[in-house]
């Protein structure tokens, strides 16, 4: 069977459900930790799987410039490279030539651009595409496509919606069906609701195992964003894995939730842990302020990480004022772990039918605030 997604219960919109893939089930909704260069940074793949986190997220962009996507297959795949042996799901690169890459160019066949590492020039075509992330070794493939920026016209938002599109036709044509693993389209079409539902339509005529919403949290803001998915997310079929990428702060994943988007990755906790940010179930912290010099208490009396169980906010604080790495690692762990937590927390509660009063708990204690 190929890659595919079961709903188990669901309360509202929103649903809690198992992804099989080929290389296990994952219990949706779920946060992918992000692994953009063949690793969760600052993280060893033990460490990642003790947070729960059971799916992370691989980069087409970042591989196939650094080392490389052949290399990468003729090392025995991502999946033995990392030590990670649960599924991974990778980008297709598209999003990150726009948003990292130097000098690009778009055509309807594919991208050329310059290499952020070196300068080299590339080049990116939905065949190309799927076919770095079969030699990665991909569990989820996604398909090629371009993030729409915002804010864009009617007309600009169309044309690079409908380009996707097309670009999603040759990603599904390229795809070899593997056992275990699935191919998702995109959807796109920026902040109109008639440009996403045109969208949907091209994406399920054409039929993907899973179904991402594209061209969010790209500006546009938390309400705007919850608006579109309020128009889109129920145009998706009920039976397919719905993902919103590159989603986002912990209050977004509980609206998301609640508008029915089964899986997320974000570079959220994991670049935010590095700069001393901290998510806990009180609101966001900053380690570093003075505040924290001499307290002696967790960071989050109610998380299990090794920077909650075992050390001080003060040592944590030490850590950071000191630059040393132990403090970037420990914090990247503690958010991970969070975030875990919180989709765990959701998943339950919607399996138990209290979803609203979970989250309005969980938004509560947020406002009861650190800063
Ligand atoms: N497309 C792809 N990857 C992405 C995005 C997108 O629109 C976003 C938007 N938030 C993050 N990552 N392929
Ligand atoms: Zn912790």
């Amino acid at each position: 069977m190929t890659l595919h997604w079961k709903r188990l219960a669901t309360d509202g919109a929103a649903r809690a459900g198992m992804l099989h893939t080929a290389h296990g089930e994952v219990p949706t909704p779920v946060f992918m930790p992000v692994g953009t260069a063949g690793t969760v940074k600052a993280m060893t793949a033990d460490a990642v799987r003790a947070t729960g986190a059971r799916m992370v997220l691989g980069n087409t962009y970042h591989l196939m410039l650094r080392p490389g996507a052949e290399r990468v297959a003729r090392l025995g795949g991502l999946h033995r490279m990392m030590d990670w042996h649960g599924p991974i799901l990778t980008d297709s690169g598209g999003f990150q030539v726009m948003s990292l890459s130097g000098l690009r160019k778009m055509d309807e066949q594919g991208v050329t651009f310059q290499s952020h590492v070196d300068g080299s020039k590339h080049r990116l075509t939905p065949e190309r595409s799927v076919e770095i992330q079969r030699l990665l070794g991909a569990d989820v493939t996604m398909c090629l496509d371009e993030c729409t920026p915002f804010p864009a016209t009617g007309k600009q938002a169309a044309d690079s919606m409908r380009l996707s599109m097309r670009w999603a036709a040759r990603c599904r044509d390229a795809f070899v069906e593997r056992e275990g693993h699935g191919l998702f389209g995109i959807v796109q079409g920026s902040t109109y609701a008639d440009l996403r539902a045109e969208s949907v339509e091209a994406l399920t005529r054409i039929g993907f195992e899973g179904y991402a919403v594209g061209g969010l949290a790209v500006g546009e803001g938390q309400e705007m964003m919850f608006s579109v998915l309020d128009s889109t997310v129920p145009l998706l079929p009920a039976e397919s894995a719905r993902y919103l990428m590159g989603v986002g702060t912990p209050s977004d994943l509980v609206g998301a939730v609640r508008r029915g988007i089964d899986m997320f990755d974000c570079v959220m906790p994991t670049r935010s842990g590095r700069t001393g940010r901290a998510y806990t179930r009180r609101g966001v912290l900053n380690i570093r302020n003075a505040r924290h010099a001499e307290d002696d208490g967790p960071l989050d009396p109610d998380c299990s990480c090794p920077a909650c169980r075992r050390h001080s906010r003060a040592y944590l604080h030490h850590l950071f004022k000191a630059g040393e790495m132990l403090g970037p690692m420990l914090l990247t762990w503690h958010n991970i772990q969070y975030y875990q937590d919180l989709m765990a927390e959701l998943r339950q509660a919607i399996l138990e039918g209290r979803f609203e009063e979970t989250a309005a708990r969980i938004e509560a204690g947020w406002r009861a605030g650190e800063e």
